[in-house]
């Protein structure tokens, strides 16, 4: 099994410490080899870095690629951002010996040098190629048979010609993954939908942010779901922080639980509501916290 170093990135420590906190205990609980980072920086972000200066972007990118290579270890992300930013600077940097050459320049006077030698996965693309549904599936403790509404955000899997996981329009790892709990991923309207928040959206147009996580919202409460389940904690804030802006913003309240992966697989893998911090999240669902509570009784 591939030795991993876990890159937080910013959002997860800072505003969704729930995440982390699931995300520990389930890489713990399936035995993966996974240690810290340390010095770690923002990847940077993909939206915002690489669109605005793109040699800041792969020398910022490049410095974190150091880290893991040091360690010898892939780094694992938890977040579509960080995985777009980090898996795009490590390829580009090892196609292209011209940015190598320019990118070390700007590392040489940190004494850091990018070789190469590692690689960039993303959570769920690990947990569906390295370890695979099947033994996520004897792991679980508690199926938990909620209805589900997988977001995918655009970073996990497009460019698709690069992230090479198969369809960008109908993809299924994602699903297969959620169901590996023992849930079921309903089908909506718009799933491949961007929650609005990437891409500077969320701090430039507000608004405009706004509106798209609210589309987004409206499909997804057609399906008639438990939770949104997604893989990135920028899209989790948009969608779950985003519901309260929402309702000030648009007099419209949705109250969707919103969870990262490894909260839901947290919670099939046996461990409490508190321990993977759904508490933490901004929609707390009455309903929805009955449902979580019997299931750990048993019921
Ligand atoms: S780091 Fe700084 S802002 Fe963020 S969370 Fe994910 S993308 Fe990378
Ligand atoms: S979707 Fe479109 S750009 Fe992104 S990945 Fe996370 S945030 Fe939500
Ligand atoms: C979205 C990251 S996950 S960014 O805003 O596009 O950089």
């Amino acid at each position: 099994m591939v030795q991993l170093a876990l890159f937080l990135g910013c959002l997860i420590p800072n505003r969704y410490p729930g995440i982390e906190m699931a995300t520990r205990l389930c890489l713990a609980k399936l035995d993966i080899d996974c240690t810290d980072l340390p010095g770690a920086s923002c990847c940077p972000a993909p939206g915002v870095f690489r669109s605005f200066d793109s040699p800041t972007w792969l020398a910022v990118a490049g410095r974190n690629l150091t880290l893991g290579e040091e360690m010898q270890r892939d780094l694992l992300t938890i977040c579509n951002g960080c995985f777009g930013s980090l898996a795009d600077a490590n390829r580009t940097l090892k196609e292209s010996e011209e940015l190598r050459q320019k990118t070390n320049e700007y590392l040489g006077e940190i004494e850091r040098r990018f070789k190469g030698t590692i690689d960039v996965r993303h959570i769920a693309e690990f947990l569906y190629s390295d370890v695979g549904p099947e033994r996520i599936k004897e792991a679980v403790e508690k199926p938990l048979g909620l209805n589900v509404a997988v977001h995918y955000g655009c970073h996990l899997i497009k460019p698709s010609r690069d992230r090479g996981l198969g369809s960008f329009e109908r993809p299924r790892f994602f699903d297969e993954l959620v169901e590996a709990t023992g849930s079921i991923s309903l089908e909506y309207s718009d799933k491949m939908e961007c929650c609005g928040a990437g891409g500077g959206m969320r701090s430039g147009l507000k608004e405009r942010s706004l509106a798209m996580a609210e589309h987004k919202l409206s499909r997804i409460k057609e399906a008639g779901v438990d939770c949104i389940v997604n893989a990135c904690p920028f899209c989790h804030m948009q969608l779950d922080t985003g519901q309260l802006e929402i309702e000030k913003a648009f007099s419209k309240a949705y109250d969707i639980p919103v969870l990262h992966y490894t909260q839901l697989l947290g919670l099939a893998l046996g461990f409490t509501p508190e321990m993977v911090g759904i508490h933490l999240n901004a929609i707390q669902n009455k309903e929805f916290a009955e449902k979580l509570a019997n299931l750990i009784e048993g019921n």
